[in-house]
This record gives structure tokens, sequence and C-alpha cells, in this order.
């Protein structure tokens, strides 16, 4: 399997960590592939007409996407019950904080495109705000309330390591771990699993 991306997308990196804990590591392999927020990369186009990363192509061929679907399709193939479990309470609960971190990964990807690659004359102040008064709810809301499912590693925890990865990487001025002693003491054990550490983001 293979999959499309850059490994600084947030969003490709969760899939990679996600193939890892599932003991697909061996089995997937990332694909270089960079896009820009105005232009296509047309050779992904052609594979997956919104043109975004991740895109993963399985063993027969198709183009799997986005990264959500992805690390469902590597839990399905791997026959994993843990990393999305079964149970209808767990299930929903680790649903959701996956959905919270990757909510977190589309604000902090626009407020970067937003402030580092648009023009600054075009640029629109209120909605930079909300993006980072977004992410900052959601960091507390992650340090306040999800400790037990972030105890465990499935597919919302594994997201939201990687999300924190970014942010510190792209906008490390948030300085998110202040103040948030629990976050910050998940992502310091989080960021020690071999799955993590396989996929370093590169050197600034
Ligand atoms: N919902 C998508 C979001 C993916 C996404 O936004 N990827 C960014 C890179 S971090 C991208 O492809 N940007 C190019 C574009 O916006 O055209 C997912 O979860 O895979």
């Amino acid at each position: 399997m293979k999959i499309f991306g850059d490994i600084i997308s947030p969003f490709v990196r969760m899939t990679l960590v996600c193939a890892h804990e599932a003991g697909l590591g061996e089995k997937v392999v990332l694909a270089e592939a960079k896009v820009s927020p105005v232009e296509a990369n047309g050779s992904l186009v052609a594979v997956a007409p919104l043109g975004k990363i991740p895109v993963l192509i399985t063993d027969h061929g198709h183009a799997v996407y986005d990264s959500r679907v992805i690390m469902e399709y590597l839990c399905h193939v791997a026959g994993n019950s843990t990393l999305i479990p079964d149970d209808g309470v767990k299930r929903f609960r680790v649903l959701t904080l996956q959905a919270l971190a990757q909510g977190m990964g589309d604000a902090s990807v626009g407020y970067r495109y937003e402030t580092g690659v648009r023009p600054k004359e075009l640029q629109w102040a209120g909605w930079i705000a909300r993006q980072r008064a977004r992410v900052k709810d959601s960091l507390d809301d992650l340090d306040r309330n999800w400790s037990a499912t972030l105890a465990e590693v499935n597919v919302g925890s594994i997201a939201v390591a990687v999300v924190l990865d970014y942010i510190d990487f792209r906008m490390p001025d948030w300085a998110w771990a202040e103040g948030r002693q629990n976050l910050k003491a998940f992502h310091a054990d989080f960021s020690k699993r071999p799955s993590m550490t396989r996929y370093p983001l590169p050197p600034k």
C-alpha cells in the first residue's frame, strides 16, 4: 500500500502512525506528494479529484481518502479492533476525539495557509482569530475532559498527538502546553511511542 503525502501534514502523519500501530508499518510506504492550497498537484488529482493529502492506494489500485477513512481502512485490513473499538460507548468517544483532533488540524492548517501563504493584503483578521480561538478552546477541552480516552492508543489519541506536534512545528508561539499539564503529560508520553519516532517531523 502506498500513501501519497508529505510528512509535515498532520493528516498524512496520523495515517502513517496508525498504520504502524495497526501492525502494518512494513506494508505501507510514503510516496512524496506536495500540495498547495491554490495549485492542483496533477498526479494527485488524477487519482483523487479533491487533490488533498493523504491518499492511500490499495494493493488493488483503488484510492482511499480522507485521513479518517484511511485509518478505518487500515484497521479493517489489519483486523484491528482496539484503535477503533467495537464497543458502542468507547467507539463513539474515540471517534469524537478523532473528530476533535481533525477539526483542530483543519483550523491549524487553515491558519497556516492564511498567515503563511496568503498575500498579506488579502488576509482576513477575523477569520484568523476564529481559527486560533477554535484551537485554544479545543486544547482546553482536551486538557480537562479527555484523559481516559487519551490514555489508550486509538485513532483519537494518535490524531491528537500528531496535531500537537504540527502546532509545535508551525506555530511554536502558541505555546499550547502552557497551563495544560494533563495534555502536556499525554503528549510527552505518547511521543515516545515507536510509531511516532518512526515518522519524525523534519528539522526546522
Ligand atoms: N479532511 C482531509 C484534510 C486533508 C488536508 O487538508 N490536507 C492538506 C495538507 S495538510 C491539503 O491537502 N491541502 C491542499 C489543499 O488544500 O488543496 C483529511 O482528513 O485527509
